[in-house]
Parts: structure tokens; sequence; C-alpha cells
């Protein structure tokens, strides 16, 4: 075999290794989840094929072609007993597209399908697409719902940064073949938008973010609710406010809902992400909140604080500081495989069970809002611990 043949089989042959590793727990565990060692997916994952021209007539050097930067943000669900995600995957050029990655356990041996998905454009094409929530909705299709980025025409002349995010809208029944649908209309920009599972009053019910800017939640509140007539031409008429933000907590700046949230027989489950500000720039953690079965606008539990922050070297990436969550697989046994990525550059997962996160939902102390108020519950947990210590 020539020298360049034994290369490229050496670096299929290591490929190959580094996708097999296993992936274990990690023994410290809070109660709530379990983080595992290893990511589950880095920008290394993707596909050699993606990466290298394999040719050596017009690649003698064996360089790679095309870079990967990241793999961050993923839609998740499992399809055909397989835990499928749909990968934000950022290359060195910036653009970010959806490739699926699929995995026998969930947990490690993560594959890149060979093809990226093609996403159909909307009437306007996007510049950028990224961050998709998926939902297997009782209609029968599975909705990706999306950031579509654009420049922002109305900006200044030489003002390169500014851009405007819609929700792009699309479907599938086989997560191959994409049919695009119109992007969102909506007053204001809008990220993080999600498809609720169920019909709500017979129509489609969207988790909204209103945005005065690209970057700015602004005069937006928090997360938002809206009903769709019509889901192949969606416009958000109306929108209400179901989990507000509010000064001095983890979500002051901004939230977001992450994937859609998981009907349990004491309510609907979510995950979202909160953005404070600070000296060192944003920190986005990641928190839980429940609403009503009987009315899904209601909240009925608002832990305080934080579910889960950037730990170690999840606090270091291209955007540090950062962790996002836009994906989490519900077993039938009551498992939970969360999918979060860290600093907008790595994927991870964490487990828990549905039992776990619903109990620390309920039993959480929520944000009274002010230091007297969190001293106060902290006493209380004291006062009865120590009675429990003296029996
Ligand atoms: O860089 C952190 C995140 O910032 C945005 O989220 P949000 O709209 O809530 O501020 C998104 O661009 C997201 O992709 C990114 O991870």
């Amino acid at each position: 075999m020539d020298n360049f043949c034994e290369k490229v089989n050496k670096l299929l042959r290591e490929h190959e290794e580094f996708l097999s590793i296993k992936n274990e727990p990690v023994e410290k565990t809070n109660g709530i989840f379990t983080r595992f060692k290893n990511p589950v997916l880095t920008a290394a994952h993707t596909p050699i094929i993606w990466r290298y021209d394999l040719d050596e007539k017009t690649n003698p050097y064996l360089m790679e072609r095309i870079m990967m930067n990241a793999t961050m943000n993923s839609g998740a669900i499992k399809w055909n007993g397989k835990y499928i995600l749909v990968v934000r995957v950022e290359g060195a050029d910036r653009k970010s597209f959806f490739a699926i990655a699929e995995s026998p356990n969930g947990i490690d041996n993560f594959r890149f399908w060979d093809y990226p998905v093609t996403m159909p454009d909307d009437a306007v094409p996007a510049t950028n697409i990224y961050d998709m929530r998926l939902t297997a909705h009782e209609d029968g299709y599975i909705y990706g719902i999306f950031c579509a980025e654009r420049h922002d025409d109305s900006a200044p002349v030489g003002d390169l940064s500014a851009a405007t995010a819609t929700a792009g809208i699309c479907r599938t029944k086989d997560l191959v073949n994409w049919e695009r649908l119109p992007d969102l209309k909506s007053k204001s920009q809008q990220r993080n938008v999600v498809l609720h599972p169920e019909f709500v009053d017979g129509k489609y019910a969207f988790y909204t973010r209103p945005q005065d800017g690209f970057i700015d939640a602004g005069s937006g509140g928090g997360i938002g609710w809206a009903l769709i007539d019509d889901i192949t031409h969606a416009e958000v008429k109306e929108e209400i406010i179901i989990d507000k933000r509010y000064y001095h907590t983890i979500k002051e700046v901004k939230n977001g809902e992450g994937p859609h949230p998981i009907k349990t027989p004491k309510g609907w489950l979510h995950m979202a992400h909160g953005v404070r500000g600070c000296a060192a720039g944003l920190r986005y953690v990641l928190y839980l909140y429940m609403t009503s079965l009987e009315d899904p606008t209601k909240l009925i539990a608002s832990p305080g604080g934080y579910f889960m922050v950037p730990e170690g070297e999840e606090r270091v990436g291209d955007v540090s500081n950062v962790l996002f969550c836009n994906g989490w697989i519900a077993d039938e046994d009551g498992t939970v495989k969360i999918y979060y990525a860290s600093s907008d550059t790595r994927m991870h997962v964490a487990v828990s069970t549905v039992d776990q996160l619903v109990d620390y939902c309920l039993n959480t102390p929520s944000d009274g809002l002010t230091t007297t108020s969190s001293v106060e519950t902290l006493k209380k947990l004291i006062d009865k611990n120590k009675l429990i210590l003296v029996k």
C-alpha cells in the first residue's frame, strides 16, 4: 500500500476508535441529574469525508479542506429505537447547518449521517440557520422550528453585524426529506420558538420569545405563547408571556424555551435557558419550570435559581460561560436524556428521570426575589433539619 493510502487508512481508523469511546457517568451527582465524562459530540466527531479530500491528486498533503468549528445546540428525538440529534454544526466559515447524528444508547457512539440536512429556503433566503427544536406533533409530522438569520438591510450602510431573527418552520416524516413552510410571521423578531406537541383549542401552539432586536430581548418580557390557526401560514396574532423575566435573577436579561415540554402526570415539564449580565459578559444557565395540563399557559412550578450551570471545561469555548439546551428525550422507562451544549462549542448529555425532575420542580423553593426572602427560606430548611438531626 502506498504512503497516501496508509495515511488515509490511519485517519479513518483513528477516527473510528475515537467515535467508539465509551462514555461513563461522573461519580459526583447532586441527586437531580448525572453528568457524563465526555462530550457526546465535538467538531472532531464530524465525518472525515466532510473535512478531507481523500484524493491524492487533488490533496497530496492530506489537508483538511473544509474545517468544522463546533457542534452545538441540537434538537433531539427518539426515532426507530435510535437517539437522534439534529445538530447545529458550525463550519470554519461561521455558517451553521443541520446534520443528523445517531446513537444506539444516547450517551456515546454518536455518528453523523453521511450528508448534512438539505433545508429548502424560505421565499427570502436566510444567511444562517440554527438551533432546531424538534416536535413530533399529534398531527403526524415531525416539525423543526429554528432560527433563520438575515442581514438587517434597514441598518446604516456599512453595518455588517446588524441582523434579524425569525422562526423558520419545516416538517418531515423521515428526517431525510424536509418540507419548508413559510417563516413565522410576528410583529417582533423571534428566536427560541418551539412547537407544543399537542393541539390546544384545535390550534397549533407555539412557545415564542419576542425580542426587540437581534440580540436584545428588551421589552419582550420572557417566554411567550401564541396559538396559530394555520401552520402552513403561521402568524402570531396574539402573544402572552407565560414565563416572565425578573430583576436580579438568573433570567434577568433574557430567557428562552429549550426543547418542547415533556408531558407528566403532574404537568408539563419545561427546560429553558436564562441569561444574566456580569463583568465577564453574559452567563447562560439552564432552568426548569412547569405548566398546568389543563391550561398550558398557567405556571404551576417555578423553582428558584438555576438547574444546571457551565462547569469545568464547559465554561470555555467560542462563547464562554454558556449552557444551552434545545433537546431532551424522555424514554418509556421515565429516564430523561438531556442534550446540552457548552459555550457554543460542543454537545454533552446528562441523565435524570421524569420523577426526579418533577420532584425538583415541585419542591425547590421559588425565588423570593430579595436577599431577605432567600435567607428566610434557608432558615426554614435549617430549622427543619436541626429537628431531624436531634431525633
Ligand atoms: O451564544 C449563546 C446563545 O445565544 C443565542 O441565544 P439567545 O437568543 O437566547 O440569546 C443564540 O444565538 C444561541 O444559539 C446561542 O447559543
